[in-house]
């Protein structure tokens, strides 16, 4: 390894970030076909770059890119207290404590500071929502493989890592891109809630329920069932996965769901204001799409537990102001009446 390669990595992990990989800029022309497979089969989201050639090409991005530094940080935090409130909706780790992307950015901003020290360089750094594809750069990288349920996983982190990369014109030397080890196992595929695991290493995301918790779409009637009392995103296939099991935890505190404990209290999200809202959650990642999507999971959430008891919480929804969430209250009233004249 050439000795500014090194140099990133202690610096790397000197600022907090667990894992640093090296690949290079050339165009991630074997997903190209996928990609126009996904955009043409209704398989792609409003939460990515729509032009191929830039979610492919690095250097439309950084023309004069000769690097790319793939960084990761395990939230696989050591953490198991349940909270008190009386109707829980789920929080999927990804949006335990502070929004991750704040926080890798902040790690990302430390790094390049600390390599400007022995050079001058030109960069551009992103978390998520850059235009490239993350997960095969990171795979590129050498920071872990892909495993059947799309994740990227890492030996010693497992899947619960978020990644982060550096386009930057720095000649470094580069990882190897990893091979899946998934094997025979097809446990992630057979627990999928939703069947969005359509085949290996091919995630339909219009019926991923992390998906469905986000958009701002109609979500179909058959999915919210299958949505249960998650209300933001979902990690049922990466809970299952033995390549989870036996790992090294996260040390970064700020994943731990302090406030949350891990789910919204349905009746405090219910009731107070968007000001308050911003105030007291604002922080965390399952917040970027607004209280509003987060009261309607609330109410598909309501339905899915079947409690009769919930019913007067969700009529007052009937008459609200925003016709989404009086849609979404209609159905919830109608799936508990039904379910109430079921069990007469
Ligand atoms: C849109 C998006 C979603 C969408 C769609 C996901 C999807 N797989 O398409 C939804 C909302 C469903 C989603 C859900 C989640 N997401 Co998301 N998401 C993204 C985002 C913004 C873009 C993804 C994308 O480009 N998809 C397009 C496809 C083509 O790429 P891909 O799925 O990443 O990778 C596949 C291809 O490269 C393909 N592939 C590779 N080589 C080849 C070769 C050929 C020939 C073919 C055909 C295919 C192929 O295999 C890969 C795995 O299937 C990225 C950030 C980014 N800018 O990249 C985060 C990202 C992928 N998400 C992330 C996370 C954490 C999640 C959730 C775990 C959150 C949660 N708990 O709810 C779930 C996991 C769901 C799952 N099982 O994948 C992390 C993943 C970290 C990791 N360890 O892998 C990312 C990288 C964000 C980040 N920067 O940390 N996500
Ligand atoms: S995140 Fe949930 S719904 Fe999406 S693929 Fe994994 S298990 Fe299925
Ligand atoms: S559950 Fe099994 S098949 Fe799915 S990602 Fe994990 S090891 Fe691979």
């Amino acid at each position: 390894m050439n000795k500014l390669n090194q140099y990133i990595i202690d610096k790397s992990k000197e600022v907090g970030i667990d894992l640093c990989g090296f690949t290079d800029p050339a165009p991630l022309t074997n997903i190209k076909d996928y990609l126009m497979y996904r955009q043409e089969n209704n398989r792609m989201t409003e939460f990515e770059e729509k032009n191929i050639d830039l979610r492919i090409d690095p250097k439309l991005t950084l023309p004069s890119c000769k690097s790319i530094i793939v960084l990761a940080i395990s939230y696989n935090v050591d953490y198991d207290d349940k909270p008190a409130y009386k109707l829980k909706g789920k929080l999927s780790k990804s949006s335990w404590g502070i929004d991750y992307h704040r926080v890798l950015k902040d790690k990302i901003e430390l790094l390049i500071y600390e390599i400007k020290k022995v050079a001058d360089f030109q960069y551009k750094y992103f978390v998520d929502t850059g235009p490239l594809v993350d997960r095969e750069l990171a795979v590129k990288a050498g920071i872990g493989y892909y495993g059947k349920n799309n994740l990227v996983i890492n030996d010693d982190y497992g899947s619960s890592i978020f990644l982060g990369h550096i386009l930057t014109d720095l000649e470094l030397e580069f990882n190897e891109r990893q091979e899946s080890k998934c094997g025979d196992c097809d446990l992630c595929l057979r627990a999928c809630p939703a069947g969005a695991l359509e085949e290996p290493y091919r995630i339909n995301p219009k019926k991923c329920i992390s998906y469905l918790t986000q958009t701002k779409d109609k979500i179909p009637e058959e999915y919210r069932k299958k949505m249960g009392i998650k209300i933001y995103g979902c990690d049922t296939c990466q809970l299952v996965c033995p390549k989870n099991k036996g790992i090294k935890k996260s040390c970064h505190e700020e994943f731990i769901p302090t406030i949350t404990k891990g789910y919204m209290d349905l009746e405090e999200l219910f009731q107070i204001s968007n000001r308050q809202f911003k105030e007291k959650y604002g922080h965390m990642a399952g917040s970027w799409r607004g209280k509003n999507i987060l009261k309607r999971n609330a109410l598909i959430a309501l339905a899915n537990m079947k409690k009769e008891e919930n019913l007067e919480l969700i009529l007052q929804f009937l008459e609200d102001e925003n016709p989404m969430i009086r849609e979404y209250a209609q159905w919830a009233k109608k799936n508990i009446f039904f379910t109430s004249l079921s069990k007469k």
